[in-house]
């Protein structure tokens, strides 16, 4: 069977990844429609051998389209989606508007695919360095139970979007070469620099960014006794975010247990040879699919405690991969269109 397929907000740094691992993964497109605001409207992506012409994104747009790929921000989502489901089209949306949405699944494929056959027509694919810490909890999870995670992440500019990418890059040449330079994407500068604040910060103190990860990890892994604290951190990395991970299971899992758990586990690559230098670091996680894990450590501050580092690329495992799959999950299991149409409100 082939779908069309529509990506929202074509044009940015998660859209375009979307089209490209359409293409890379050969996904069963009849068409595809390439969809962003009216500024980009009329401009064109490349899409397999070709240019798509890019569409203004409307209530309009979902007429006969079975898969709409979302990535254009929060508020779009939450304004478009909801016509995309009426129209019986299944948005799968990388935006933080409907996850913790009690009518749509929060769905990484290797963790919970099960969660897709109860969608009503928007399921949210997670946020990225929450997709990548589950895919490589999951499987201990489920061998050792984990009681508690304790992450801190160094994320990518890229997650912010292409304009983030830009100013990394300007602000790098400019000082580079002597120069002043402002930022306008971050409340400071991010070259040769780290941020403690990714997103804004919550009346709790910590910042939006960490309390996904709280949330959205009990939501994916279906308990909510796991308890979970964050510190999101930005640093001067164009692709690839990078998580120390800090876990405590119920059940004692050795090192050694762990790196043989996580090995089997699917979507993970372990690299942890620490007598080779071997273990997982952004440059060469981007571009690649799995998510990788390393510095497998006993913590002996506790019982039952592992320390690993995980790595991924964000905008392919972190966002349009995961989309992309959630997509041919639904494609295999015949869940492609909406039995109720009317779930959510237009307006
Ligand atoms: P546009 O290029 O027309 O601004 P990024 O995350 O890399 O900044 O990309 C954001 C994406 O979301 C872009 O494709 C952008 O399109 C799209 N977008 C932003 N706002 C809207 C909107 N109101 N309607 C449709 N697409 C939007
Ligand atoms: C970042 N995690 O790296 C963010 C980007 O909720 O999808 C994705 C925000 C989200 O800045």
């Amino acid at each position: 069977q082939q779908f069309v397929v529509a990506v929202a907000g074509a044009t940015g740094a998660v859209g375009r990844e979307m089209l490209k691992i359409l293409e890379e993964r050969d996904f069963p497109a009849s068409k595809v429609i390439a969809l962003a605001s009216s500024r980009s409207a009329g401009s064109t992506v490349p899409f397999k051998n070709t240019e798509l012409l890019v569409e203004e994104l409307t209530e309009a747009s979902f007429q006969g389209v079975d898969i709409a790929l979302f990535s254009a921000g929060g508020s779009t989502s939450e304004k478009f989606a909801p016509y995309a489901a009426a129209a019986g089209c299944v948005v799968v949306d990388n935006s933080s508007a409907w996850r913790m949405d009690d009518r749509c699944p929060l769905v990484v494929p290797e963790v919970n695919p099960d969660d897709l056959d109860w969608h009503n027509g928007i399921i949210a694919n997670p946020n990225c360095s929450t997709i990548q810490m589950v895919v490589a909890l999951k499987p201990l999870h489920d061998a050792a139970t984990i009681t508690r995670v304790v992450v801190s992440t160094y994320q990518a500019v890229s997650g912010t979007g292409q304009k983030a990418i830009e100013e990394l890059e300007r602000q790098v040449r400019g000082l580079m070469g002597g120069q002043e330079v402002e930022n306008k994407v971050y409340p400071h500068r991010i070259a040769f620099n780290v941020l403690p604040q990714i997103d804004v910060f919550l009346e709790n103190e910590y910042t939006k960014e960490e309390m996904k990860m709280v949330h959205e990890t009990k939501k994916i892994m279906g308990d909510d006794s796991i308890r979970v604290t964050a510190t999101a951190v930005r640093v001067p990395v164009f692709f690839g975010h990078s998580e120390s991970v800090n876990i405590e299971t119920a059940k004692k899992l050795t090192a050694k247990e762990a790196r043989a758990v996580l090995a089997q586990a699917p979507g993970v690559r372990v690299l942890d040879n620490p007598g080779e230098k071997i273990y997982p670091m952004p440059i060469n996680a981007g571009g690649m699919d799995d998510t990788y894990v390393g510095r497998i450590r006993e913590d002996d501050t506790i019982e039952n405690g592992l320390n690993l580092w995980v790595v991924a690329d964000n905008l392919r495992k972190g966002a349009a991969l995961n989309a992309v799959q959630i997509a041919e999950t639904l494609a295999a299991r015949g869940l492609v269109r909406v039995q109720d149409r009317n779930v959510f409100e237009t307006k």
